[in-house]
């Protein structure tokens, strides 16, 4: 995103450039040669020490983190490169570790499948001869489901599927039961699984392009929105700047889109509410044990990276209004940028009103909200993620996800039946459930680094005493001392919620101030605790976690989830129960969609929304959106 720019601002992602030599350096000093895979080539952040330092140009180090691996034995490594320096400083070697699987291997592995007599005789028994219309989609494995024979080897496994039409879609049409494993480093096919009893393909209507739709398109008005005068944010390098609020946008190739330094502009005082803001993995495991979907748990940020699979944005179709677009750049597995054009989207929209009142005398008075959009699309194999955050004129941070796309579907057991663990959504062919459950990683800096974490519940009075009618309603905030109890789960019978607090300023009404976590969206795994599903992903298990700020504690389900057996991330940062009280916390709130699958989501879902919110609890001392002028009238 740092295209054109000079010198870059220390939080800058890596440039195309950064990203060509970083890889050079390790290929050069480390004798990374052509049989190796970069997985990922990512800005080495620098340590909020550092950064007053750095970015005030006192210092100008800059580092890539860099994880790479070799295909002839399978060893990955992490490197730290300085590019400053033209030098490897770290290198450490991950014994058993699969790095990130990357976009060129599943290509590769369609193509390989595509192209291997095996496959094509499977296919021939199914009456598929036309091998340009098959798509094979390869999925990572959990340790549990690796089968012995390959232990230690980095391998998928794939559904295959087939489009009706030469732009049909092909995620209408799954070949239940047939399923290639292949090692990844080779590239070759180690076994089909091939349940194929005879039967033909169910007679779907799984397409959404107009042309092959059966029915005619419906007519609609235009609506367009303009803003004559320009937009009313600036973008200066990737500081952004819109109505008081403030804050610095970052890119890379796992978390996609990270805000930094989010801090609101309070008359003389730039007050900061986050130091980092971002998506830190992605779990969706689906809940079907059927020999299509028992496999099927996606780390769709450990695995396969959110940045990685961020797609271009179009105008007037992604977004309407006047919109910004920043480029991001990637990589692919040879180390060579990638650069994905329109990659994050700014722009501002109106939000209904923002408050209002009428009067008797004064009449009515009324302000229109409008809010700062940020956001990316994420299009992960059959799936899309629409991930906006949103800043608004009242000091709150609202974070949306939208999940469309289509569903994994495969085909119903026998004619009639209903399957246990998904709904029919057409003719022959159910798609499973499955839930999404998102960790969002919240590092905030309420007026500074050191916070305690409350968590807040409402409490009914009994009657008696001076409130006879039981009428009272009181809040108990308990703070949260140590990790163990930074555990929190949600609780609709008290309204549980989470205030970030500074106990060592307070506003004018003499409170500590803070900021409140809305916890919407939330729901609880309904998974048993010794199952593979949940003990690779036990971040789930919590909607809140809160642990004190570790520069390398990143990644909430592991490094590196990829054939892993276990959750090496907050379950186990968590087992000393550290300190959190009056810190430098880190919140992880996991929130998402519990997906029951209906009909109506077939066969391209209409976008199910979830959000969450952080919204000022006593950051200000009155309603911070008083100033906010009345709206033209035209
Ligand atoms: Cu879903």
């Amino acid at each position: 995103m740092n295209e054109g720019t000079v010198v870059p601002h220390p939080l800058d992602p890596l440039s195309a450039d950064e990203i060509r030599q970083a890889a050079a350096i390790v290929r050069r000093e480390r004798e990374v040669g052509e049989g190796w895979r970069f997985a990922s080539i990512e800005l080495k952040e620098p340590s909020k020490a550092d950064l007053p330092a750095l970015s005030s140009g006192r210092l100008t180090a800059r580092e890539a983190l860099v994880v790479c691996w070799n295909r002839a034995d399978g060893h990955a490594y992490r490197a730290v490169v300085s590019l400053t320096g033209d030098a490897v400083t770290g290198w450490e070697h991950l014994p058993g570790q699969q790095p990130n699987m990357t976009v060129d291997e599943w290509h590769e592995c369609d193509e390989m499948i595509r192209a291997h007599p095996d496959v094509i005789e499977a296919l021939g028994r199914r009456g598929i001869t036309d091998l340009s219309r098959v798509l094979a989609d390869m999925w990572a494995y959990g340790a549990a489901f690796v089968p012995e024979r390959y232990a230690g080897r980095r391998i998928g496994w794939c559904d295959l599927w087939f489009r009706g039409s030469e732009l049909g879609n092909p995620y209408a049409h799954h070949l239940t039961g047939l399923h290639p494993v292949v090692d990844l480093n080779t590239m070759e096919l180690l076994e089909i699984e091939d349940n194929y009893q005879g039967g033909t393909d169910p007679e779907v209507m799984g397409e959404y392009l107009p042309d092959l739709l059966p029915m005619r398109l419906r007519s609609v008005a235009p609506l367009e929105i303009s803003q004559p005068d320009g937009v009313g944010f600036t973008l200066d390098g990737t500081l952004l700047s819109w109505q008081n609020w403030q804050l610095r946008l970052g890119f890379n190739h796992r978390e996609s889109l990270v805000l930094h330094q989010v801090a609101f502009q309070d008359g003389e005082r730039l007050r900061p509410v986050a130091h980092r803001l971002s998506f830190a993995e992605m779990v969706v495991p689906y809940r079907d044990a059927s020999p299509d979907h028992y496999r099927r748990t996606a780390f769709d940020i450990g695995e396969w990276g959110l940045g990685f699979m961020t797609t271009s944005l179009s105008l007037g179709c992604d977004c309407l209004g006047e919109i910004t677009y920043l480029d991001a750049v990637v990589h692919d597995s040879h180390g060579s940028p990638v650069t994905i054009p329109n990659a994050i989207c700014i722009h501002e929209e109106d939000s209904g009103v923002l408050w209002k009142h009428v009067d008797e005398r004064a009449g009515a008075e009324v302000r229109r909200a409008r809010r700062l959009v940020l956001s990316f699309h994420a299009t992960v194999a059959n799936y899309e993620y629409l991930v906006y955050w949103r800043f608004y004129q009242d000091g709150s941070i609202e974070c949306e996800v939208r999940a469309t796309g289509i569903m994994v579907t495969s085909h119903i057991a026998a004619p009639g039946s209903r399957p246990a663990n998904g709904t029919v959504v057409d003719h022959g062919i159910y798609a499973p459930f499955h839930q999404h459950f998102i960790v969002a990683r919240l590092d905030l800096d309420v007026d500074g680094a050191d916070n305690t974490v409350y968590a807040s519940e409402s409490r009914p009075a009994r009657p008696g005493g001076d409130d006879p009618y039981a009428l009272g309603l009181t809040v108990a905030s308990t703070p949260l001392r140590t990790e163990s109890e930074g555990k929190q789960d949600y609780d609709w019978g008290v309204q549980r919620s989470w205030k970030v607090v500074n106990d060592n300023v307070a506003n004018g009404l003499g409170t500590p101030v803070g900021y409140k976590l809305v916890p919407s969206a939330a729901f609880p795994p309904l998974l048993d605790p010794a199952s593979p599903a949940f003990q690779r992903a036990q971040a789930i298990g919590h909607t809140l976690w809160v642990t004190p700020y570790r520069e390398d504690e990143r990644w909430p389900c592991g490094d590196f989830p990829v054939q892993a057996a276990r959750d090496t991330g907050l379950p186990v940062w968590t087992e000393a129960d550290r300190p959190i009280e009056n810190t430098d916390v880190v919140l992880w709130y996991v929130f998402g969609i519990h997906h029951i699958t209906r009909p109506e989501d077939w066969p391209v879902m209409p976008a199910d929304v979830v959000s969450f919110w952080l919204k000022p609890f006593g950051f200000f001392d009155r309603n911070p959106a008083l100033d906010v002028p009345p709206s033209h009238h035209h």
